[in-house]
């Protein structure tokens, strides 16, 4: 692409009066924040909400984004200077708006110097993070997985690390040597209590390090993590579906402009953060995001009600042929079915916590109706393993606990395994990939009985470990799995008495 017809700084004036554009000095921004994972969603949610404090004047709370794993971003963005076009849409049209907060971008395999360099600054003051659930590494416990390679590598060569843990590890212990105060953590993904999640499997991580570096002032990192580090949780949400080529042309088409990597999302966001910034934090409340002392009560109804609706509309859709969740969530069947899913799930979540699940559960049935942004059911297939714990699996075992009825959370547990069996027969090969696939593949492959599938896929993917329902749990997933295998969500509805013929 020539430069001259590409979105950078020496284009943006350029661009017609409809797009939203930066409304500050680029140049007079400083960085105020590392976040890793400068993916698609990031750009579609902190960047914005962080956007909207620097148009305000807040200008030394700029984004230096991190890639842990590809160059594709910073390939895509670095010739436009870090701009982007955020592309906002719904039934009523697509509005155009220009991101300017991420001033620069760096990638991690590449030059892990230069993201130890920004993460020791001592301008920076936040360190956001959304690198995906199979990023944090945990083992089937929930503990750190001390075996993963990259773990094993990153206590070895604490220089040059490889995983978010080592590279926070080793930039808190740079600062501290050097008398400069930690940055706060901000977890932005969708994991319960994710700040603290971060935080216990951070100071696993230090202790380790510990235990190997005799380095004089290192010997205490994970004290130094466990208490005088914060980690406030936060819910973040927005829905990012990927970005086509059929997307990248309609932009360039409106901005008059190449974009490289235009992102798509809704109008709605919301972002609720415990407010523990020790080292400083944007205005965030002027601009819509909700401050709180406690997110657990937001995050769980985001996990469960959003997260664990899309998860059952992307695997119960995939097996009856939708490609999108709009059009998914228009079958009457699995609409009816989300509608009973969320009736279960509801009453797992905190009561008088102020949560209105009426309201709640209305506005995500417009969000999934949204047919402008053909939000693909196999971009939510990925990571079932790593994301059906906390969207589906810890409200079914409230409901047993509390002895609740227990019959929909279960059906898509039941069809999460049926999807992945079906890719390379009904389903393309590799639609949507997981962590466990290797394993997953050859368990599959064996076509054991119903029962024996779920007792195994319980044990490799570590669902309900060491809980006392957990037998009741894959006996009802295997009820689901026999009607599945027999024919399909055809049946398996018609034994929720949801007629889907
Ligand atoms: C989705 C989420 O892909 C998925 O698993 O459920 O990315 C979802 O779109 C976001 O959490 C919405 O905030």
């Amino acid at each position: 692409m020539p430069m001259n017809s590409r979105l950078s700084n020496a284009t943006i004036a350029k661009l017609p009066g409809a797009i939203v554009i930066p409304r500050y000095d680029r140049n007079a921004v400083t960085p105020g924040i590392v976040h890793l994972g400068v993916g698609a969603f990031h750009r579609a949610h902190q960047a914005a909400y962080v956007d909207a404090c620097l148009a305000d004047g807040g200008r030394d709370w700029g984004i230096v984004g991190v890639s842990l794993r590809s160059p594709d971003t910073r390939d895509a963005l670095a010739p436009q200077d870090g701009l982007y076009t955020l592309a906002v849409r719904d039934s009523a049209g697509e509005q155009l708006e220009v991101v300017g907060s991420i001033l620069s971008l760096l990638v991690a395999p590449e030059d892990p110097d230069a993201v130890l360099a920004a993460l020791t600054d001592p301008r920076i003051r936040i360190v956001t993070l959304t690198i995906t659930e199979k990023a944090y590494l945990r083992a089937a416990d929930g503990a750190l997985d001390e075996a993963h390679p990259d773990i094993v590598h990153d206590l070895a060569n604490p220089g040059s690390p490889r995983t978010a843990h080592g590279f926070l590890a080793e930039a808190l212990a740079r600062r501290r040597a050097a008398d400069t105060p930690p940055f706060t953590v901000l977890c932005c993904d969708n994991l319960p209590a994710n700040g603290a999640t971060l935080h216990r499997l951070l100071v696993e991580f230090a202790k380790l390090r510990d235990s190997r570096l005799a380095r004089e002032g290192d010997a205490d990192l994970g004290h130094h993590i466990a208490e005088e580090v914060a980690f406030p949780s936060s819910m973040v949400d927005r829905i990012v579906p990927a970005t086509t080529d059929a997307d990248r042309a309609r932009v360039a088409g409106e901005l008059g402009l190449e974009d490289a990597w235009p992102v798509m999302t809704e109008p709605f966001r919301q972002w609720v953060i415990e407010d523990r910034f020790p080292a400083g934090r944007p205005a965030w409340e002027k601009f819509g995001v909700t401050m709180v002392e406690d997110v657990g009560p937001f995050e769980d109804m985001k996990l469960r009600l959003l997260n664990g609706a899309h998860s059952g509309i992307a695997y119960l859709g995939l097996l009856s042929g939708h490609a999108t969740v709009d059009r998914a969530f228009a079958d009457p069947a699995i609409r009816q079915f989300v509608d009973a899913l969320w009736a279960e799930a509801i009453p797992t979540l905190p009561e008088n916590a102020g949560l209105d699940t009426t309201a709640y559960t209305g506005e995500l049935a417009e969000r999934f109706s949204n047919t402008a942004l053909a939000h693909r059911t196999a971009q939510i297939a990925n990571d079932g393993s790593q994301k059906l714990p906390q969207r589906i699996i810890a409200s079914a075992l409230e409901c047993l606990e509390a002895g609740t009825e227990l019959v929909h959370l279960t059906l898509v547990v039941a069809a999460w395994i049926a999807a992945c069996a079906a890719r390379g027969k009904a389903l393309p090969e590799g639609h949507f990939t997981d962590p466990l696939d290797a394993a997953l593949t050859t368990l599959l492959g064996q076509q054991l009985p119903a029962n024996e599938t779920v007792v195994e896929v319980f044990e490799l993917a570590g669902f309900a470990k060491d809980h006392a329902e957990r037998q009741t749990l894959i006996e009802l997933v295997a009820v689901h799995l026999v009607h599945l295998r027999r024919e399909g969500p055809v049946l398996a509805f018609a034994a929720l008495g949801i007629d889907s013929r």
